[in-house]
């Protein structure tokens, strides 16, 4: 019998592949002991190096074939192992059995990235982020390939390679790396208006995430569920951070950057190797077939959203991230997704964005990982057996024993066989298709702005405002007139004062023709109504040589909220205060900087050393610009009158609360303070 499916299921199957080399004698890869690892083979000390000399050459020729392609698209990734535990039984709207039993825990793994920028870009890009998803239930592996926007540029696959083309650096100079800030890109968006609501969520603060941690995942595709009756209900997949969903703001990305490119990466990977494992509920929209026209749009256009007031997000179960991963290139860059990926339970609708996805991610691996057995790298694996007449191909690693490789036959008992539905065989719902073949566009799919305008409408006065800066950034990049003017005249039909703003700042004029009407608001769609937390914000705590010895207690009682604390100061190592006690340094003002970090404490006078004086000055200005939490204390509020920061929102100082720690928590789990004069 095979071993029953849980949790740690990958993680065993991925422990018969792990190979430690700490302590071991040094071999080739023939297990040849070597006795030399840093002199060639030569004729003579100073002579020519001999072509015999095997164990040269197979190191070389194994370093010179360590790369392979990188993804066509969400080449800059980043990914973790985890748990999916189920809540609730779905047994009325599915049949997969990992959603059938409450408290299944399925193990998974995810890689979250950008889309546009190569392999080694910066993770604050504005740019959409990839949220790939494996499940490795008993029936096989289950892959929700989501992004963490949930509407797409275009309504149909054959359109991707020239989404893709626009997006990535322009072909005759190759720039600009991981940006969509030029010509081409805002050419393809006037050019091609169903990109109308995705280009709304691309200028929002979704764009510019502060954590992988805090962002929604979404499926964007239209699936199906089909329950053990054959009934069908259309569904689409969510993913709600715990955490709640948070940004950066747009000066402080282009900044970590250069800062530090791996802001994201590092944020979850020293969140898991901390413990503070990152949770996302599973939610599902599922509408009935017999609803599908009910809609104001078409529920399988992938440029459309199915607002959370009108179709409520049912949440199931809930994903931890609970473990990194062993080695980057084997598990995060060999690992390959497909929306293809099902279980018995969950089925394609006929959404043509996802009929495009369906070819494209099986060929894209086959060139990217070299032929057709990557999915038998360990980290591809499913964790239930697997069986079949597919046989050889380069990297081949089972060996198929026996004579016979194909059905039917009489000398295998004609196995393996294919199953009855009853036993677990994959059947396709039956869904009745009657049609020319025509190359063309639904009519129902021909609305690109009404849901572009109910972004824009849902969102808060600040999110307005950085959607009016993005665009002004980003066509003000774009060296040609005519392609600034024609976005305009496209935003024109979203929302009027956000074109006129926009035309404003870019020195354009126009004259407001096209008055959108759409009213709607969904609230669901603000990131001022997501959930607001202090756990795991990072506090920088500037304090200088002679602090007070209690703020000792006050960071404790900090990092017992929730928080992480890291100094800073003018030199690495101890810094003693005024009663002796002892503080360790983290970091010094060149090795941080205030965009690494959530929120400012001054824990030290001002002008303790000259460098505190210039470098804490420095440090709150920036933090106050880009509207993160202050505080002082042990007369750290100098600083702040000096900088007359005192009394503005989010600033925080022993004199103007009550329980201090409490007040900045509470100013911590705010976030931003957008209402402060900059
Ligand atoms: Fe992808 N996409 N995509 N995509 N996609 C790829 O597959 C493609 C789309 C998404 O971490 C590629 O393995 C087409 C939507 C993620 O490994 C490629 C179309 C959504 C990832 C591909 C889309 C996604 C990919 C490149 C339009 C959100 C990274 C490397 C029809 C639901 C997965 C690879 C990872 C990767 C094709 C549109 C999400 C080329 C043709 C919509 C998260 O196959």
């Amino acid at each position: 019998m095979d071993k029953k499916v849980n949790a740690n299921s990958k993680n065993e199957q991925l422990e018969q592949f792990r190979a430690n080399d700490k302590d071991k004698a040094m071999t080739t890869n023939q297990g040849l002991k070597v006795s030399e690892d840093e002199f060639s083979l030569k004729n003579g000390e100073r002579g020519p190096t001999l072509l015999e000399d095997f164990h040269f050459r197979e190191k070389m020729t194994h370093f010179d074939h360590e790369r392979i392609p990188e993804r066509v698209v969400h080449a800059r990734g980043y990914a973790a192992h985890g748990e999916f535990e189920l809540y609730e039984s779905m047994h009325t709207y599915t049949k997969a059995k990992f959603l059938q039993t409450p408290g299944t825990k399925t193990p998974v793994f995810v890689r979250f990235s950008t889309v546009i920028g190569s392999r080694g870009s910066g993770e604050l890009a504005r740019d959409a982020r990839g949220f790939a998803t494996k499940f490795y239930t008993e029936e096989g592996n289950y892959d929700l390939v989501g992004n963490n926007i949930p509407v797409f540029f275009i309504q149909d696959g054959i359109k991707f390679p020239d989404l893709v083309h626009a997006m990535k650096p322009e072909p005759h100079n190759e720039i600009p790396q991981a940006a969509t800030a030029h010509d081409t890109f805002w050419d393809f968006i006037a050019n091609n208006q169903e990109s109308a609501h995705m280009i709304m969520w691309a200028m929002s603060d979704r764009a510019i995430p502060r954590s992988f941690r805090m962002m929604e995942g979404f499926g964007v595709n239209t699936f199906r569920f089909v329950n053990a009756e054959g009934k069908s209900h259309f569904v689409k997949f969510h993913w709600k951070p715990v955490l709640g969903v948070h940004s950066v703001v747009w000066d402080e990305a282009q900044k970590l950057n250069g800062k530090n490119p791996d802001f994201h990466r590092q944020d979850l990977y020293e969140a898991i190797a901390s413990g503070n494992y990152p949770e996302f509920e599973l939610g599902v929209q599922m509408i009935e077939e017999k609803d599908e026209f009910k809609f104001d749009f078409d529920i399988l256009d992938a440029t459309k959203l199915w607002p959370e007031e009108e179709v409520p997000v049912k949440i199931i179960g809930k994903m931890t991230l609970n473990r990194n991963v062993d080695n980057v290139f084997a598990e995060t860059e060999q690992v390959a997704f497909h929306p293809g990926n099902v279980v018995p339970g969950i089925d394609f609708t006929n959404d043509p964005l996802l009929q495009g996805r369906l070819f494209s991610y099986t060929d894209t691996q086959l060139i990217r990982l070299g032929g057709p057995n990557f999915h038998e790298l360990p980290i591809n694996r499913p964790v239930c057996p697997f069986h079949n007449n597919q046989r050889d191909g380069y990297g081949r690693q089972t060996i198929n024993v026996g004579q016979v490789s194909y059905h039917n036959n009489s000398l295998a008992g004609n196995t393996p066989s294919p199953v009855s539905e009853e036993e677990g065989g994959y059947t396709h719902y039956q869904e009745k298709v009657d049609g020319h073949k025509v190359r063309a566009r639904s009519e129902s799919f021909k609305d690109h702005f009404s849901q572009a305008t109910m972004f824009w409408n849902s969102m808060s006065d600040p999110e307005k405002q950085h959607i009016i800066n993005a665009f002004s950034f980003e066509l003000g990049k774009c060296k040609e007139k005519t392609v600034r003017e024609q976005v305009v005249e496209m935003i024109m039909n979203v929302d009027v004062d956000l074109a006129c703003q926009v035309a404003k700042n870019l020195g354009i004029t126009i004259q407001a023709t096209n008055i959108p009407t759409n009213s709607k608001v969904s609230p669901a769609l603000s990131q001022s109504n997501s959930a607001k937390k202090p756990d795991t914000r990072k506090i920088a705590v500037l304090v200088s040589e002679g602090f007070a010895g209690e703020l000792i207690a006050t960071l404790d009682a900090l990092k017992a909220k929730g928080t992480m604390i890291e100094t800073v100061s003018d030199h690495l190592g101890a810094i003693k205060g005024a009663d002796g006690s002892l503080l360790e340094a983290n970091h010094t003002f060149s090795t941080a900087d205030s965009v690494l970090f959530d929120a400012v404490y001054v824990a030290s006078p001002q002008g303790t050393t000259p460098t505190y004086q210039k470098e804490a000055a420095y440090f709150v200005k920036e933090a106050y610009a880009h509207f993160k939490p202050i505080a002082a204390s042990f007369y750290g509020g100098q600083l702040l009158d000096e900088l007359g920061l005192k009394g503005q929102a989010g600033v925080i100082t022993e004199e103007t609360e009550n329980s201090f720690v409490e007040s900045f928590i509470y100013a911590i789990a705010e976030h931003r303070f957008w209402n402060r004069a900059v």
